[in-house]
Order: C-alpha cells, then structure tokens, then sequence
C-alpha cells in the first residue's frame, strides 16, 4: 500500500535557519510502514510543498495514496486541519490520521478534520490503523520500548537530497532517549512521554551513529529533551562514542545538572559535544519556581562556566513573563543572558501549551486572550502576564534579542538574518497589543502594570481581531 505522511508548514517561519530538522513522530512511524512492505513518502513541506491552498493541488504521491498520515504541533495545527480538509473534501475515501503533540492534548477537536486521531507515541498502533484493522475514531498509543524503535530511514523524507551519498541535511538526527523526570509546568514532554526516562541500549544508539556516519553525516543532533537524565547510562554510550573515534560533532538538549558531573562533563568534551542546549529559563528564583524548573540560578551560573572551560558552546533557552516577572526582572535576565558566557541565546515568550500545566491554569484563570494556534511559538504575548502588560512583555522579547546579539558582528549578522522575517510579522502584532493594553487599562484591568482582577472580560477583546479568538 501507499502511505503519505505530511509536517506542516508553520504561519510564521521564525525558526527559518532550523527549517530542515524535521519532526521525528512522522519518520518513525513511516519507518515502520515501509519495513513492512509499504511504499512510504514523507512530506516536510517547509522543504517539499504537499499542498497548494490557492490552486487547491496536492502532490501527486498524496493523491495516489491510501491514506494520508499528519503530525502536529500546536504552532501548525491550522494547517494540518487545513490539509486534512482539503483531503477528505477532495478524496473523501481517502484515511486521514492526524498524531503529535497538539492533538494528543485535543482529540476531540482534532476529530473534526480527520477519519482517525491517535493519542501519545504511535509505534505500537500505527501498523493496525494504516492496514486497516483498528479503525477506532481516537486510538490511544502506548509507551514503547526505546529497543523495539528501528533506526530512522532519512531517504523516506522528500526533498532532503542525496550528494554524493552525502544527504544535504547538516545535522543527523537520532533520538536514543524519551520522557522527562522533572516536571516543568509549560512543558509537553512529560504528559506525552511521560516521566520515566526511557533510552536506548548504548550499543543501538551507536549503531544508528555509525549509519548516520556512513552516510556521511558530520554533525548529530540529539533530540532528546533531557539528554543525560541518566548520567551512568548516558556515561556509557559516551565511552563507545569516544572508543569509535568519530570526525563528528553532536549536540542536544541538558539540564543544568550535567555540569555537576566532572566526569560527564569531561565524556561531553572528548565525545566532541559541540553545543549543549541548556534550558535556563530565568535568573529570578521566584520564576523558576513558578516553572517548577527545580534548578537554581546558582546552577545556571556554574553550568554555563563549566561548559565553556570544556569548550562546550552553551546555547541558553529563556522563558520571559513568569507570573513573578516584572519588568526589573525580565531586565536582568536580559543583562544575564548577555555577560553570562552563552554563545548564543533563544528567547521565548511564556505561552500554554494545550495539555500542560500552565495551559489548564490559564484556561480557568480566563487569562488567554488568543486562542488562534498560529500565535502559539513562544514569539507572541497571549496570556495576561501578572506584573506587566502583554504590550511591554512583547517589547521586551525583541528588546533580548536585540540586547543579546549586539555584542559581536557575528551576533548581530545572526540575529538581523533570524529576526528580519519575524519582526515583519511581528508589527501588526505590537500595534494590536498597543491597543489592546490601552484598553485593559481604561478598564481597569491593568492598574500600573498589574494584573488587577482575576481573569479577563470577554467583551473586551476587539472586533478586528475576531479571526484570532474564534475559538472557544
Ligand atoms: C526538534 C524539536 C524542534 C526543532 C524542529 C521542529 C520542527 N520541525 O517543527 C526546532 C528546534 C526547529 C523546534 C522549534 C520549535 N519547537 Co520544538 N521541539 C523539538 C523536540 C525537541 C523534538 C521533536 C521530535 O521529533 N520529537 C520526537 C517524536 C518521535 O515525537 P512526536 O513528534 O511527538 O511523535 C510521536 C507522537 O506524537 C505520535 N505522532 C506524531 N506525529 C504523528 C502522525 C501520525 C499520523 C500518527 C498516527 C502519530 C504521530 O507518534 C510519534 C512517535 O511516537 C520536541 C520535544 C519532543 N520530545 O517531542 C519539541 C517541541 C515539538 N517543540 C515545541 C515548540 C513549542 C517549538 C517552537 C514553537 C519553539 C519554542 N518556542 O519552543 C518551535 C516551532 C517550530 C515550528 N515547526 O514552527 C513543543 C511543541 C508543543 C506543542 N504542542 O506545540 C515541543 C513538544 C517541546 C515542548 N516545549 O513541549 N523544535
Ligand atoms: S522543560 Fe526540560 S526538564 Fe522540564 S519537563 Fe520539559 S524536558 Fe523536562
């Protein structure tokens, strides 16, 4: 049989110097597919459009295919409803199933676009539901054993060119890990792999490597959230990486813990670990408090120095407007980020993910005030923040980057190139947030910056943004 998967494209591309790292639920699973038999192609369609919305035309792979597969993230879940409309509009026998991260949170509207929805990992149900024999509406995915995953196959993905046997795609990506002990109170990852860390035996990972290698890689990134989590075991596929004597360098994702393992810190160095993408979130304590980040600023400070005595590029990730953030603290996060030693730095507006934490506190707060999926990246102020105005919090979040990347040419090269297509966005957003703080203010909903009543008056969002809020 034949199968499609698509990626959607995202509404605004802010991540454009990313855009070929594709999400892996797609590759697993049409890995799968394929090693039984089925003809398989992979749409990212940031790199090979699937479907055409002004001329209504979808790739011919997808019109010839049985069923047609889509992942989601909430920042692109507009679009996948939008392509699995067009689908079943056009081809109505034709299966669409929708899977990832945003659905998993909301099946129910999910299944309003869609033949089939599967809830969390999808290994363990994707063979059933493509050939035919579970045609449950939501299908509930179990955990799977990292072990039982096979090794990606990258040719599944279309438009990702082979050169030279060398796949044009820099960085290889492999996942030897999932799920999260720690709990943030923003994050998905834990309410869709759960809290124990499940990786791959050393040995599997290493193989993976070393395909990835031969086909020419030269550069890994791992995508495991908590790269690490489990020190003995992560020391152990360290020693193999070392022991193959690669011409590669990897990076990932850490906590701040890792730097307190002189020995995992010097496997990091010899392993070639470029760049450790460190979650920092915030250097006021009451903020990673309120993320349940359960690390402390001194953490920060000494992980990011340690790191760098490895020569190990920190890349720092912060949260802005935690609910104990005002605008002092926000600056001298701000002031951190720039003398902390990070090579480089993203910055991220605090904003509800549907299934965490956060996003059922706001919801009963009524403290969301977009409800289109297309805002929610991390670059657009869609909660009411506690102690300043969505207004200056989204000031602030261009006054990081720009703070952050005028330091050095270098920097600042980097920031006008990542930042030019989304200040462009971005304007319309900052005249309508103007507006829009003006009249919590006039209100009273806002007094000096600060939240004064629980909640938000629904009345008060205006009319010329109703495409943003016609949602419920
Ligand atoms: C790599 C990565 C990136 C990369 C590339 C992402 C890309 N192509 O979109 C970069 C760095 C560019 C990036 C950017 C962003 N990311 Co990101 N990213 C990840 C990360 C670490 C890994 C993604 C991955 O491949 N996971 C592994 C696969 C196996 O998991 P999966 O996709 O969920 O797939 C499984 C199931 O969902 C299901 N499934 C998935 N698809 C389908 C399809 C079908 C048909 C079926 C049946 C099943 C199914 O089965 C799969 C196998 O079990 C995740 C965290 C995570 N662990 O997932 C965050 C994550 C996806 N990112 C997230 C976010 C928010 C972002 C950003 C908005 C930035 C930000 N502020 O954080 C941007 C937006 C990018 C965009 N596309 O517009 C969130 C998304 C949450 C949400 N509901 O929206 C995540 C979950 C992290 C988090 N904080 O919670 N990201
Ligand atoms: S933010 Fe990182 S440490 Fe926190 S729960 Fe998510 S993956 Fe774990």
């Amino acid at each position: 049989m034949k199968f499609a998967f698509i990626e959607p494209k995202p509404p605004f591309n802010a991540y454009f110097f990313l855009k070929k790292l594709p999400l892996l639920g797609n590759l697993f699973l049409g890995t799968m597919l394929k090693n039984a038999g089925h003809t398989v192609k992979i749409f990212k369609e940031n790199i090979i459009p699937a479907y055409n919305e002004k001329t209504d035309e979808f790739h011919p792979f997808i019109k010839e295919a049985d069923a047609v597969g889509i992942t989601t993230i909430t920042h692109t879940a507009n679009r996948a409803y939008q392509v699995a409309d067009a689908i079943k509009r056009q081809f109505p026998s034709k299966k669409v199933v929708l899977g990832g991260n945003h659905v998993s949170a909301l099946p129910e509207e999910a299944i309003q676009h869609a033949d089939q929805v599967v809830v969390g990992e999808g290994e363990n149900v994707v063979l059933d539901i493509f050939e035919g024999r579970n045609t449950d509406r939501i299908v509930n995915g179990s955990r799977v054993n990292m072990n039982d995953v096979p090794p990606l196959e990258l040719k599944l993905l279309q438009g990702y060119r082979l050169k030279k046997d060398r796949i044009n795609m820099r960085h290889a990506p492999i996942m030897a890990s999932r799920g999260c002990p720690y709990d943030c109170n923003f994050c998905s990852v834990t309410k869709m792999f759960g809290r124990k860390y499940r990786i791959k035996d050393a040995d599997l990972v290493m193989e993976e490597v070393m395909m990835r290698y031969n086909e020419g890689f030269r550069y890994a990134f791992f995508y495991d959230d908590n790269f690490a989590a489990n020190h003995e075991k992560t020391k152990i596929f360290l020693e193999k990486l070392i022991k193959a004597d690669l011409d590669l360098i990897w990076s990932s994702q850490f906590r701040v813990e890792v730097a307190k393992d002189k020995e995992l810190v010097d496997l990091l160095q010899r392993s070639k670990c470029g760049t450790a993408f460190i979650g920092v979130e915030s250097i006021n304590p009451k903020a990673l408090e309120d993320y349940n980040k359960r690390q402390s600023v001194e953490d920060v400070k000494n992980c990011i120095k340690i790191l760098n005595e490895a020569d190990i590029k920190v890349h720092s990730m912060y949260i802005l407007g935690a609910e104990s953030d005002d605008e002092d603290t926000i600056e001298e996060t701000i002031r951190f980020s720039r003398n902390s030693g990070s090579r480089t730095a993203q910055f991220s507006i605090l904003f509800p993910i549907p299934g965490t934490k956060l996003y059922g506190e706001m919801k009963e707060q009524n403290r969301i005030f977009i409800n289109d999926w297309n805002y929610y990246d991390g670059s657009h102020t869609i909660i009411l923040p506690k102690h300043i105005t969505p207004y200056r919090l989204q000031k602030k979040l261009i006054h990081a980057y720009k703070s952050f990347y005028s330091t050095t040419i270098l920097k600042w090269l980097m920031s006008r190139l990542g930042f030019f297509m989304w200040k462009l966005t971005n304007r319309k957003f900052l005249k309508y947030l103007r507006y829009f703080t003006r009249k919590l203010r006039k209100e009273g909903i806002i007094n000096n910056g600060i939240l004064t009543i629980k909640g938000l008056k629904t009345e008060l969002i205006p009319k010329k943004f109703s495409a943003a809020f016609s949602r419920k």
